[in-house]
């Protein structure tokens, strides 16, 4: 089973961030850290199939399994659902899913027959496991029943429709997106605690807890204990690799500046 799925059920909280730059070194180093899992984002960087193939899989060799490679795709488009699922990834974020239509042909796209209608070939995904085969059946068979399948929540149409997407088979969790969401909602910034926020996020943790999925959301290293306390079952960590890369050299250069 891919880890990202059994650490749910092991741990309160997963912890990642995202990865940006177009290299393997960059989700080596952050899987080697310790992250429990780490977002390979095509949506907002252009990184190639052939790129977020090897992502995945020097994430989960620099972790010795540990850290979890979820692909962020940047549509819904069969071609990117398609090359994300055969990198061999433990799951991937949809980005803007409104409604169970949207939902519902995602999954189509993203599901082996009798679930749906994913097309046979993952050349590459048996090789992103420990100790990876050839055996493109023992992959269909044993994994990918179990890659993550986790839509994004980040519109006011989302939350009005959370709970039938939420609900619907083949959803394993949802990941919000707080900064599209406050912008749908007529708010600026990643986080806030406007009463109309908070009650978006509680719906849809809500939904969660009812139908059993894992709720994840973007957040600050600061904002972290609350999210836990709200019920965020796994966080990605403000920055990724660009942002932790600026900070921590900033604070170094100021550092030798002042010494
Ligand atoms: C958002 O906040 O809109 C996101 O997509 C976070 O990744
Ligand atoms: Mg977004």
């Amino acid at each position: 089973m891919p880890s990202f799925r059994s650490a749910l059920s092991t741990k309160l909280c997963l912890l990642g961030t995202f990865v940006s730059f177009n290299d393997p070194y960059s989700s080596q180093i952050l899987a080697r850290c310790g992250f429990d899992w780490l977002m390979i984002d095509m949506e907002h960087s252009p990184l190639s199939a052939q790129q977020i193939t090897a992502m995945v899989h020097s994430t989960i060799a620099a972790s010795a399994g540990h850290c979890s490679p979820i692909v962020r795709i940047p549509s819904h488009g069969v071609e990117w659902i398609k090359w994300a699922l055969d990198s061999g990834t433990h799951g991937i974020i949809v980005p803007m899913v409104n409604n169970k239509q949207e939902v519902d042909s995602i999954l189509k796209r993203a599901l082996y027959p009798p679930n749906g209608q994913r097309s046979f070939g993952p050349f590459r995904a048996p090789f992103a496991e420990l100790g990876g085969t050839l055996d493109m059946a023992k992959y269909k068979r044993e994994t990918a029943p179990g890659v993550m399948m986790l839509p994004m929540i980040e519109s006011r149409e989302a939350v009005e429709n959370a709970e039938e997407i939420i609900g619907t088979e083949g959803v394993d969790g949802i990941f919000i997106g707080p900064v599209d969401l406050r912008h749908s909602l007529g708010l600026e910034g990643a986080e806030g605690d406007e009463v109309e926020y908070i009650a978006a996020l509680q719906r849809v943790l809500e939904a969660g807890r009812r139908f059993g999925k894992a709720i994840g959301i973007l957040g600050t290293q600061e904002a972290v204990p609350q999210l836990v306390k709200m019920g965020f079952s796994f966080i990605m960590l403000a920055g990724g690799d660009a942002g932790i890369l600026a900070e921590a050299a900033s604070v170094r250069l100021q550092a030798s500046r002042e010494s």
